[in-house]
């Protein structure tokens, strides 16, 4: 798959011996050395089935000492690595390129304290989002940050792609979450940047430059995540829409009115919510309708935020800026209605091959890709152009899909939307990050100058490249 769609060269990297592999099952023992073709099959395979590997060795540490002398042996060698977690990317930056060696912290999932008082959660990144929540419940907190892939992503992948999820517009993203982190470089020496603290200005926030990196500077092992407490009001409204622009007013009318309850804001257009409906034959409170919203508060007091949401869709309705609507508080329903946003991705395998596309746009313009590029492939044969996402962030997940995959359409396609995206000054990335799909699209998003420093940076922890090879920069 990858060799026919992308022209990459491996890199001068050591070519693994039955001596690599022996030294990794004296530290390890032969249970977490996987060399079976067979299972090292889904490790070199991406969630969306995009980008595939041919590693022949799939490392399972249960430690960061076992991580930093896997990763001081490989430098030493010029073996290259690839840090995975879950494998839920979007990017094709979890699995190997060629036949590097998948570091996997599957076994990496300890969860070391939760404070009830200050909210702080000190885990190994191994650790499923999910499990995560699920711990955190216990003590009336939840995690910071919620995707559609909680049940397989791990904290250390969130970390690494700085994972923005559907509620990032209340919680903000992992740079404000994040307290603290340990990581490895790739010499295998273990940097200790596991604050707990709140405020800490003592020199360079050396964290900032793990989150979101993309396993490329280094191995996340730990991570202390400041969790806010689980809400004990929760409701959400699942809205249908004439327009774009009765889209816009009623985000901005929910900022204004619900507030400091306002916890989502998230929109999906009517072609989009076909594929939970036909491909995935989930059932849909509201159909017939252009476009959707959901709109969800989280809050302490249920009849204030049930009140407030009330007022807000009759007003909303009365002006006929919203056309229908529905609310609840059923922890079934809102499971329900969630999984009609959630479940998108899965949904979309369903069409065929799908071109994926992640930006981030000025507000006024977040819809305006999806029109144009229907303009732009009026005539080629395409099962759905479409477009749903993070409204509230400004963050839309547009999408072409096809029967299969076409050289023809790829090029119709990109660099169209990249150029497209930075004369609006977008974000070709806005959340799911570069990988291996990206790089050579970076420029539209950063400067030259930036670049520069992104790579002496990487030089500077990488020397030999081997974390992460043909992942993120140009
Ligand atoms: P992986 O996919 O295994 O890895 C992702 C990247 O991080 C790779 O480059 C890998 O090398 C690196 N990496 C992983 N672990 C480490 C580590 N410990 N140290 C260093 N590098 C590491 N993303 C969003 O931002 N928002 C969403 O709403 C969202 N929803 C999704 C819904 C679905 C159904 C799916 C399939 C994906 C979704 N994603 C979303 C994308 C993906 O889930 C996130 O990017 C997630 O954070 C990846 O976590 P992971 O553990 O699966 O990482
Ligand atoms: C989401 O918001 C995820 O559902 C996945 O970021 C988006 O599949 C996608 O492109
Ligand atoms: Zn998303």
């Amino acid at each position: 798959l990858t060799k026919n769609r992308y022209s990459v060269k491996r890199g001068n990297y050591a070519v693994l011996t039955e001596d690599h592999k022996q030294f990794f099952i004296d530290l390890l023992g032969s249970t977490r050395v996987i060399t079976n073709p067979d299972e090292c099959l889904s490790y070199n395979v991406d969630w969306i089935k995009n980008v595939r590997g041919y590693s022949t060795c799939i490392l399972k540490p249960k430690t960061t000492e076992e991580v930093s002398n896997i990763l001081a042996f490989c430098n030493d060698n010029r073996i290259a690595v690839c840090p995975q977690g879950g494998n839920t990317g979007l990017v094709g930056g979890s699995v190997p390129v060629f036949d590097e060696v998948v570091l996997s912290t599957s076994l990496m999932n300890k969860i070391y304290s939760i404070n009830d008082t200050s909210g702080v959660l000190v885990c190994q990144s191994g650790c499923i989002l999910e499990n995560i929540d699920n711990a955190l419940e216990e003590h009336g907190l939840m995690a910071p940050l919620d995707l559609g892939a909680k049940g397989s992503c791990h904290i250390g992948g969130n970390v690494s792609t700085n994972a923005g999820g559907l509620r990032l517009l209340r919680y903000g993203n992992l740079h404000g979450s994040v307290l603290g982190l340990e990581v490895v470089k790739a010499d295998g020496e273990v940097i200790d940047l596991l604050s707990t603290l709140k405020k800490d200005n003592t020199g360079f926030h050396l964290k900032h430059l793990f989150i979101g990196s993309e396993g490329t500077l280094g191995i996340v092992t730990k991570v202390a995540l400041q969790c806010p407490p689980k809400p004990r009001a929760v409701n959400l409204a699942f809205l249908g829409l004439q327009s774009f622009e009765h889209i816009l007013r009623t985000l901005k009318r929910a900022k204004q009115e619900l507030a400091e309850i306002l916890s989502s804001c998230e929109m999906i257009d009517a072609s989009t919510l076909d594929v939970c409906t036909d491909n995935l034959k989930l059932k849909s409170p509201l159909s017939q309708y252009p476009f959707y919203m959901l709109i969800e508060t989280h809050g302490s007091n249920n009849e204030h935020d049930q009140e407030k949401l009330n007022k807000f869709l009759e007003d909303a309705i009365a002006e006929e800026y919203i056309l229908d609507g529905t609310t609840t508080n059923e922890i079934n329903k809102m499971k329900h209605i969630w999984d009609l946003r959630e479940r998108i991705t899965e949904g979309y395998t369903k069409d065929g091959y799908v071109f994926k596309y992640d930006v981030s746009l000025p507000i006024e313009k977040f819809y305006s890709i999806v029109p144009a590029m229907r303009e732009k492939l009026a005539n080629e044969d395409t099962v759905r152009i479409s477009g749903y996402g993070h409204l509230g962030d400004g963050n839309i997940h547009f999408q072409v899909s096809a029967r299969e995959f076409s050289q023809q359409l790829l090029k119709k396609i990109e660099p169209y939307v990249y150029e497209y995206t930075s004369d609006l000054r977008g974000s070709i990335s806005a959340e799911h990050g570069i990988g291996f799909r990206k790089p050579k699209y970076i420029h539209y998003s950063k400067s030259s100058g930036s670049i520069k420093i992104m790579k002496q940076l990487k030089t500077m922890f990488d020397p030999y490249g081997i974390l992460n090879p043909y992942k993120v920069l140009p």
